[in-house]
C-alpha cells in the first residue's frame, strides 16, 4: 500500500577533531550527538500543487509551488491559504533559511526521477541552530529519510548522505564536505567515527563511559554561506596547484616545508592547518583507542591553535571559551578543548571526565558570562545513533 505518512529522526554531530579536512580528502573524528531533528511528512488529502513546510520549533511556514518549482511569496494576511499563486521570483530569497534545505533535498528525489506528491512537512528540533553542530545536516538527513519512506525508495546510507550534501551545495550555496551528513546517517551509540574522507570509509572507535563530550554554544552565530567557507576551500585548491598534488591529503609536513618558499604565506598557513590537522586526527584516533585521553586532549588544544592562527576561522568569544575550558585542566576533568564545526562562532567541544561534566559546564558558562555578558548554552553528550525512520512523530 502507498505510504501516506512517514516520520524520521536525524542527529546533529560534534566533531572532536579534524576540521576543514573533509573537503581536502583528509580525516575527521566526529560523533553524532543526542540532539535530533524530527520530521513528519504526509501526503495531502486533497489534490494540490503546493507543498507546505512548517517549523514547529521556529513557528514559521514556507509554501512551495510545484508548478513553478519555487517558493511562494505569501503575505501575512494570507498565511493560512495554501493556494496562492507563485508571484515573485524574489520568493526564493525571502524563504526562511531552513526551508531551502527542505526544498533542496526533495528536489534531489525529483532529479532521481521520482514523482513528488504535494506534502505537508513538519519539523521539530533540539539541535542548536547555526551553532556548528550540524543542524543543517540533521534537517537534510531527516527530510531525506522521511521522503525515502514516503516514496518507497531504497537509497543506501552513503547515497542519502551525498544527496543531502548536493542539496546543501545547490540550495544553501555552501560547498560543504561530507562529514556532517555521514555523521548524521551513520552515527552509533557510544562510538566515534574516524572518517577517511577520500574513500568515505568509517572506522568506529568506542568511547569509554568515563568520557563526556561537553558542547558549549558561544551564542555567537556563524554563517558558512557568507563566503569565508568557500574562500578557505579556494585557498586549499590554490595550495594544491602550487604543490602540484590532487589534494592536501597527499602532502606531508616536510614536503610542505620544502615548498614554503614558492607559496604565499597565507596559502602556506592554510595548507599547514590541513596537513597538520590530518596528522593530529589520525593520532587522536590512535590515542582514543588506547585510552590515552590526556594525549587526545593535547591534540585538540593544538588543533584549536591551528584553526585560530593558520586557518583563521575562530573568533574572540570562541577563543575565550576555549581558554577558560583549557584552564580547568585535567585535575578539574578537562583533557582538552577546541572549537568544533565550520567556524566563525558556534560551539566548542570539551573532552572531559564524565563524573565532572556538570561542574565543568557550569564553570565555563559562569566565567564566560562574567567576561562577556553572554549566557552560553551547554550540554554534555555521549555518541548517539544515526538517523532512522520511526513509526510516530514523537
Ligand atoms: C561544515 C561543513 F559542512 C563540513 O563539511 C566541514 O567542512 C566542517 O564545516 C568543517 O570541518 O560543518
Amino acid at each position: 500500500m502507498r505510504q501516506q505518512v512517514a516520520n524520521s529522526k536525524a542527529p546533529g554531530r560534534v566533531n572532536l577533531i579534524g576540521e576543514h579536512t573533509d573537503y581536502n580528502e583528509g580525516f575527521t573524528l566526529p560523533l553524532a550527538i543526542e540532539r535530533y531533528t524530527t520530521i513528519r511528512v504526509q501526503r495531502q488529502a486533497v489534490e494540490s500543487s503546493v507543498s507546505r513546510y512548517f517549523s514547529q520549533t521556529l513557528g514559521q511556514a514556507a509554501y512551495w509551488s510545484m508548478d513553478a518549482s519555487e517558493f511562494m511569496a505569501i503575505d501575512s494576511t494570507a498565511a493560512n491559504r495554501a493556494h496562492e499563486s507563485a508571484s515573485s521570483s524574489k520568493a526564493m530569497d525571502a524563504a526562511p533559511a531552513w526551508s531551502k534545505y527542505v526544498a533542496g533535498v526533495i528536489n534531489q528525489f525529483t532529479k532521481l526521477g521520482h514523482s513528488i506528491p504535494a506534502i505537508d512537512l513538519m519539523i521539530e528540533t533540539n539541535v542548536p541552530l547555526g551553532g556548528g553542530v550540524s543542524s543543517s545536516a540533521a534537517l537534510e538527513v531527516a527530510v531525506a529519510m522521511a521522503m525515502q519512506k514516503l516514496l518507497g525508495t531504497s537509497l543506501d546510507g552513503l547515497a542519502i548522505a551525498k544527496l543531502c550534501q548536493q542539496a546543501e551545495h545547490e540550495y544553501a550555496g555552501v560547498p560543504c564536505g561530507l562529514m556532517d551528513q555521514l555523521s548524521s546517517v551513520f552515527g552509533r551509540t557510544n562510538e566515534l567515527m574516524l572518517m577517511d574522507c577520500r574513500t568515505n570509509a568509517l572506522e568506529f572507535i568506542p568511547a569509554s563511559p568515563q568520557l563526556a563530550f561537553i558542547v558549549i554554544n558561544s551564542r555567537v552565530k556563524h554563517n558558512l554561506a557568507d563566503g569565508e567557507y568557500r574562500l578557505r576551500r579556494q585557498q586549499c585548491e590554490e595550495a594544491c596547484d602550487l604543490l602540484d598534488v590532487r589534494s592536501l591529503r597527499d602532502v606531508t609536513e616536510s614536503q610542505l616545508e620544502s615548498a614554503q618558499v614558492k607559496m604565499p604565506d597565507l596559502i602556506y598557513r592554510r595548507a599547514r592547518h590541513v596537513v597538520t590537522e590530518n596528522e593530529r586526527t589520525v593520532q587522536a584516533a590512535k590515542f582514543l583507542r588506547s585510552g590515552n585521553w590526556e594525549q587526545v586532549g593535547q591534540l585538540m588544544n593544538a588543533s584549536h591553535i591551528s584553526m585560530r592562527d593558520d586557518y583563521e576561522i575562530t573568533c574572540p568569544e570562541i577563543d575565550l571559551l576555549v581558554t577558560i575550558a583549557q584552564a580547568i585542566g585535567s585535575d578539574g576533568g578537562v583533557y582538552g578543548a577546541r572549537m568544533t564545526g565550520g567556524g566563525f562562532g558556534g560551539c566548542i567541544v570539551i573532552l572531559g571526565k564524565a563524573s565532572l561534566a556538570e561542574s565543568i559546564s557550569s564553570q565555563v558558562v559562569g566565567s564566560y558570562l562574567g567576561a562577556t555578558g553572554i549566557q552560553a548554552d551547554a550540554f554534555s553528550t555521549r555518541p548517539a545513533a544515526g538517523a532512522w525512520q520511526c513509526n510516530s512523530w514523537q
